[in-house]
């Protein structure tokens, strides 16, 4: 059997955590990133019944931490099939002049430059192999511009520019990239976009947002299509949602 194996950051919550357990019923081998280490202990230990699971505990922040720690694969996970660039999170919701540079830091270094080092850290063996699929988690606010989220839009329309970049120097390689681009999904997301601030808990309240097994389940979709086939570059909104702004609620 041609078992691939798969890399998810962000595997400890939500979308990423979802995908793993998507993969892990279709028996994908799995390399489990994230920074909290007991949380990607309770993943590994639900999903080893049904494939092979290794985890990476790292901040996608720390350059060397990032490739030391790919770097460190045993033999048998070494070779990255499917990496899923998942790591990610807003900072803060603010008018730009109100913006924290903390916040702007967090957002450039961890959703940007974190997907930079991480996809640096795995190319090389996928160009070597001439085989490999990368896939980067955008969001509605890579495509479209809304108020307060002016540095969180910047770094996910940054990640769609990567995706575009990368999609075309990996071209002679036949290495496939492409980009999905989720709008409100109920995850942990707000949770850390508003620090605990009770507003939070009302992001997904009055519709049915989407949750993180519906863009696990495309995710799946995406990487098991034929080789020939490569979906670039996928929105999927709730059904409630019309763009960043419009949200039809009860
Ligand atoms: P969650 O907060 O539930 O999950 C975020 C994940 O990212 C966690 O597993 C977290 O792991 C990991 N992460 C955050 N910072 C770091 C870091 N410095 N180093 C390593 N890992 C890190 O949010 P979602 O599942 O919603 O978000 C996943 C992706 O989806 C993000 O890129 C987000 O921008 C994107 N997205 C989310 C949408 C939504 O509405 N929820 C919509 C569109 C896109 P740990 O804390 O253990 O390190
Ligand atoms: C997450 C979607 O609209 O909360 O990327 O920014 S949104």
């Amino acid at each position: 059997m041609n078992t691939k194996i798969a890399l998810i950051t962000g595997a400890t919550s939500g979308i990423g955590r979802s995908t793993a357990h998507e993969f892990a019923k279709h028996h994908i081998k799995l390399v489990l990133c994230g920074r909290r280490k007991d949380r990607l202990d309770i993943v590994k230990k639900a999903l080893e019944k049904d494939t092979d699971v290794h985890t990476l505990c790292f901040d996608v922040r720390n350059k060397q931490a990032t490739m030391d720690a790919i770097n460190s694969l045993p033999e048998e996970f070494s070779n990255i099939d499917i990496l899923i660039n998942n790591a990610g999170n807003a900072h803060g919701l603010d008018p730009f002049q109100d913006g924290d540079t903390e916040d702007w830091d967090a957002m450039i270094d961890i959703n940007v430059k974190g997907l930079l080092y991480v996809s640096k850290a795995i190319t090389p063996k996928m160009i070597a192999r001439k085989s490999g699929h990368i896939i980067n988690i955008g969001s509605s606010a890579g495509k479209e511009v809304y108020p307060k989220g002016n540095v969180y839009c910047a770094s996910k329309h940054a990640v769609l520019a990567i995706t575009e970049g990368m999609r075309i120097d990996m071209n002679p390689h036949g290495i496939k990239v492409g980009a999905i681009n989720p709008g409100l999904v109920e995850t942990e997301f707000s949770q850390v976009r508003f620090k605990g601030d009770p507003i939070a808990n009302t992001v997904y309240k009055g519709f049915n947002a989407l949750q993180p097994e519906d863009i696990a389940e495309i995710i799946y979709f995406v990487i098991s299509r034929p080789y020939h086939v490569n979906i670039a570059d996928l929105l999927v909104f709730p059904t409630a949602q019309a763009n960043s702004t419009i949200v039809k609620k009860d």
